[in-house]
């Protein structure tokens, strides 16, 4: 330090003032230039520091420069701009030297998208690969009507660029007027845009946080393992945002960014504090919230279909200490006729904790291969945990495979790195290496053909999660291994000079996972590539999935994720605690993740730590039968909290699952279109916030205790212990009640205080919507064998629409599906339901037929009804509640209809 300090002493004297052009800013991030203890005229007059004394930060910190990159040149190309950046004087700032000259390509990718990147013009820097996270198509001639404007500094002036909304002008991003101008050094690259302050901005997870952030708070992203707190950095890495503005229209903004990195967001503005990489930013003009996640998909990639069983119910736990425990459960589950499509297993099935192997005392293989034929049988599916950790242990297989082929990951000297999970000493495959795939593809079918049928894999701890900092101290190193790379590294990955918030208190990055100089094939440092790696296992473990099942689509649930992952995965929200709070939270995340594009997400119902209750579990089982991903699952050592554990659980439970599967329908169909690319089949998002369906709603903007299921439902939970009402809000519309069909409002923009005894849940469908469904069952493969259902919610003006995709449910490349569409019209006591096939492939599917239609809303007293002119026998009108029920209907569903009714 004393030396370093002369060092710096002898620069200034020798070079003149290196601080000319730079200033005190006391708000920007504060470099230490000082000790313990030092005082204001040393820190000043000797060495040149500023000084402001603030609790909990450096009061003697380095000065900082304002806008040193100045335009250099400007050049006009067929989609866009390219300009070139350099500095003017000097480029020392205070997390590194500044990078000059940089480029920023402006491409006008379509007109709702628009994409900017910011790089170092003379060597390749750290980027994240197209095959690993995808970019979006570039056209070859720019688009017609872009949505969008930018604008630039010119020629010599201090850089900056501004992005507005061409129809009204308003300003949607722009780095000028901010004390944060733009620095772009080998591991601190930061930039800020101005935002008006009435904004509301969403996104930027994975974080336990209310769905809209809160100003003055710093979202750190960096992948890690730990049980929820709010705030701070969870197991996935989202760099992306939806900003809303009051009149309700809506962009967002993606960071294509592998590095840890803050964003902090403030009363006026919004400032990204990356660690490395380069800045790539896509702008998403919407003007819709949905139309802006549709548009950030396209770039990501879509999310995958998911196989139809994975939308029905799961149960899991950890520390089912043995088969017979597993299959206890499915037979208690099965006597009390709850539903249950999918039993899971932790950790403890396998051999003392290796990956791809059985527990020969507990799990032995005969007892377990008859458990898993008895679900098969009875059409239930069974999910195991794997973990990334193998043993490090000579005569296992996937540790003995691994290292004949070098596919784990390697310490900063191309030695095996080793780390601590469950097994003891374990390394990780490295999926960077193209042997990779081959290697995880082997060791999972292998497991699969010859010990246990699974039907879909858990990835956990993929964070990477590690007992150790790094690298145990003490490790030896068991196997030695030719070093792969030496790229000369210029700089310390382990101490950056910039230190994300990493849980809040910016402990090192290597923190429960790997040393940041851990070696990937290719020379990818853990570094830059530490947020991808749960994506790289996914990817993996999909596609392992679809060829060792034949070609029926993968089920996954990862715990770490990245833009990209939904094309390949779903998330739960990992380790919440038994608490009202994190029933809550599990709202606003799993909303947050339809924007991530990973639809399908849930959280542990009943809660993973701590004792639930019978009051909570309750309240859970009743959210919890909406997640699009639902499962129930708890830590070893609590309390029981299958639903049979309580019987008044037991009975809501048959109850709300009984609902969700009687409209999973609608469900798979949301799906399918989530996996849709922007085409006539307009995509959508399964769940989604109010706001999405009602953006020019001001009342929506926050609301993240009551969610949508399409467009069409409405769900308003009770949150709070010992409560039995719930105020909700209704948009404008006309709003039924799903249990009664009942009219809660008809003009809606309303805040109602319903009553929600124990066993109830507030379900509305919005009127004009169309729902369809089926009968309801224990499996859903007994559901999808009963007769199809549509309910037919009318609005004020007596109309409503809907759709139907119908497919096999499982099969990657299906090659016979269907997507119906509905429409309602009435007038007075006559109406209709007309069908109509909007998209088909191979021959019609052979499903049971259209058996019950229920429309809300009729207006007049009608008295009778037919399809394609049959008279339709079952006809029941009911004058109070003004419903027509229609049963016994007997319909063909893959060919059109005509229903009437007058
Ligand atoms: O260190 O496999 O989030 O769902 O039950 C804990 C045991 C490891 C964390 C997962 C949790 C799972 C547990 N795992």
């Amino acid at each position: 330090m004393v030396e370093m300090l002369f060092g710096v002493l002898l620069l200034v004297m020798l070079c003149g003032d290196l601080t000319a052009g730079q200033t005190c800013q006391a708000n920007a991030p504060r470099r230490d230039c000082g000790y313990y203890g030092i005082q204001e005229p040393e820190c000043v007059q000797t060495r040149g520091c500023c000084w402001t004394p603030t609790e909990g930060q450096p009061w003697c910190y380095y000065k900082t420069s304002l806008s040193v990159y100045h335009v250099d040149a400007v050049m006009p190309n067929k989609l866009g701009t390219k300009i070139t950046l350099k500095v003017n004087g000097s480029t020392s700032s205070q997390f590194g030297d500044l990078i000059s000259p940089l480029t920023m390509d402006i491409t006008m990718e379509s007109d709702e998208r628009l994409h900017v990147k910011i790089y170092d013009s003379n060597k390749q820097r750290w980027e994240i690969p197209t095959d690993v996270s995808p970019i979006g198509s570039v056209p070859s001639s720019p688009p017609a009507n872009p949505l969008y404007k930018i604008t630039t500094a010119n020629k010599g002036e201090p850089f900056y660029f501004a992005v507005t909304r061409a129809s009204d002008g308003e300003v949607l991003f722009n780095t000028s007027h901010s004390d944060q101008p733009l620095q772009f050094a080998d591991q601190y690259l930061t930039l800020s845009t101005t935002l008006p302050g009435t904004e509301s901005i969403y996104g930027l997870g994975e974080h336990k946080v209310p769905l809209q952030l809160k100003r003055g708070q710093t979202f750190t992203l960096w992948d890690f393992d730990t049980p929820t707190p709010p705030n701070v950095n969870l197991y996935g890495s989202h760099p992306f945002y939806m900003d809303l503005r009051q009149s309700g229209k809506a962009h967002g903004v993606y960071l294509r960014n592998s590095n840890g990195m803050d964003v902090i967001y403030g009363d006026n503005f919004l400032t990204y504090r990356v660690i490395g990489g380069v800045l790539d930013f896509y702008f998403f003009l919407g003007p819709t919230p949905e139309g802006v996640v549709q548009q950030y998909q396209e770039v990501i990639g879509r999310p995958y279909l998911p196989p139809y069983w994975a939308l029905g119910f799961h149960q899991c736990r950890y520390g089912y200490p043995n088969v017979e425990a597993l299959s206890d459960v499915v037979t208690k589950y099965a006597a009390n006729k709850i539903p249950l499509d999918t039993m899971w297993t932790d950790i403890e099935y396998m051999d003392g904790y290796r990956d791809f192997t059985l527990d020969p005392n507990n799990f032995p293989l005969s007892k377990m291969t008859e458990f898993v034929e008895g679900l098969h049988n009875r059409s239930l599916q069974y999910v195991v945990i794997v973990d990334p950790g193998i043993k490090v242990d000579r005569g296992y297989k996937a540790y003995d495979d691994g290292i004949s082929k070098g596919v784990f990951v390697k310490d900063k000297n191309g030695n095996l790195f080793t780390g601590k999970v469950w097994p003891g000493v374990t390394t990780f495959p490295d999926f960077f290496n193209p042997m990779t795939a081959d290697y995880w593809k082997d060791q999972t079918s292998t497991f699969y053909n010859t010990l246990l049928k699974f039907d879909g894999l858990w990835i956990d701890m993929n964070e990477i999660s590690n007992f150790c900092n790094g690298e145990c101290s003490g490790s030896s190193h068991p196997e030695e291994m030719r070093r792969s790379v030496d790229d000369g590294l210029k700089f310390d990955p382990n101490n950056p000079p910039y230190h994300i918030n990493n849980q809040g208190s910016s402990i090192g990055l290597n923190t429960k996972t790997l040393d940041m100089d851990a070696m990937h094939h290719g020379g990818v440092l853990e570094y830059n590539s530490h947020n991808l790696y749960g994506l790289m296992e996914s990817i993996a473990t999909c596609s392992v999935l679809e060829s060792v099942r034949e070609g029926k689509r993968c089920f996954v649930i990862s715990r770490s994720t990245f833009p990209g992952s939904g094309a390949h995965t779903g998330h739960w929200t990992g380790d919440n605690h038994a608490s009202y709070d994190d029933l809550y939270y599990s709202i606003p995340e799993m909303l947050s993740f339809q924007m991530y594009g990973i639809p399908l997400v849930g959280s542990d119902i009943c809660g993973f730590s701590g004792d639930t209750t019978e009051e909570l579990c309750s309240r859970w089982m009743e959210l919890g039968a909406f997640y699009p991903f639902s499962r129930n699952h708890n830590i070893k050592g609590t309390k029981p909290q299958e639903p049979y554990e309580w019987s008044s659980v037991a009975a809501i439970s048959r109850k709300m699952l009984g609902l969700r599967y009687s409209i999973l329908p609608y469900y798979y169909t949301l799906f399918y279109k989530a996996s849709r690319p922007v085409t006539t089949i307009p995509s959508a998002t399964v769940t989604r916030p109010l706001f999405f369906e009602f953006p020019t709603d001001r009342n929506t903007h926050s609301i993240d205790r009551q969610f949508m299921v399409g467009s069409g439902l409405l769900v308003s939970p009770v949150l709070e212990q010992g409560s039995t009402s719930v105020e909700a809000y209704f948009p404008a519309g006309k709003w039924y009640d799903v249990f009664t069909d009942q009219v809660v409002t008809t003009s809606g923009g309303t805040s109602l205080t319903l009553h929600t005894p124990i066993d109830h849940i507030q379900v509305h469908v919005r009127g004009g919507s169309i729902i369809p469904g089926k009968g309801t069952g224990l499996t859903t493969y007994d559901s999808r064998n009963t007769d199809s259902t549509l309910v037919v919610a009318l609005d004020s003006t007596g109309k409503a629409s809907g759709d139907l995709y119908i497919d096999d449910g499982e099969t990657v490349s299906t090659s016979q599906w269907m997507f119906l569409l509905f429409n309602a019209t009435s007038s007075g006591s006559s109406g209709q339901v007309i069908s109509g096939i909007a998209g088909q492939a191979g021959d019609p599917l052979k499903i049971p037929p259209l058996g019950v239609v229920k429309v809300l809303g009729v207006g007049g007293s009608p008295s009778k009804a037919s399809i394609n002119g049959a008279a339709i026998s079952g006809f029941q009108f009911n004058t109070t509640n003004n419903v027509l029920l229609l049963t016994g209907i007997n319909a063909d569903l893959t060919s059109s209809f005509k229903i009437t009714w007058e």
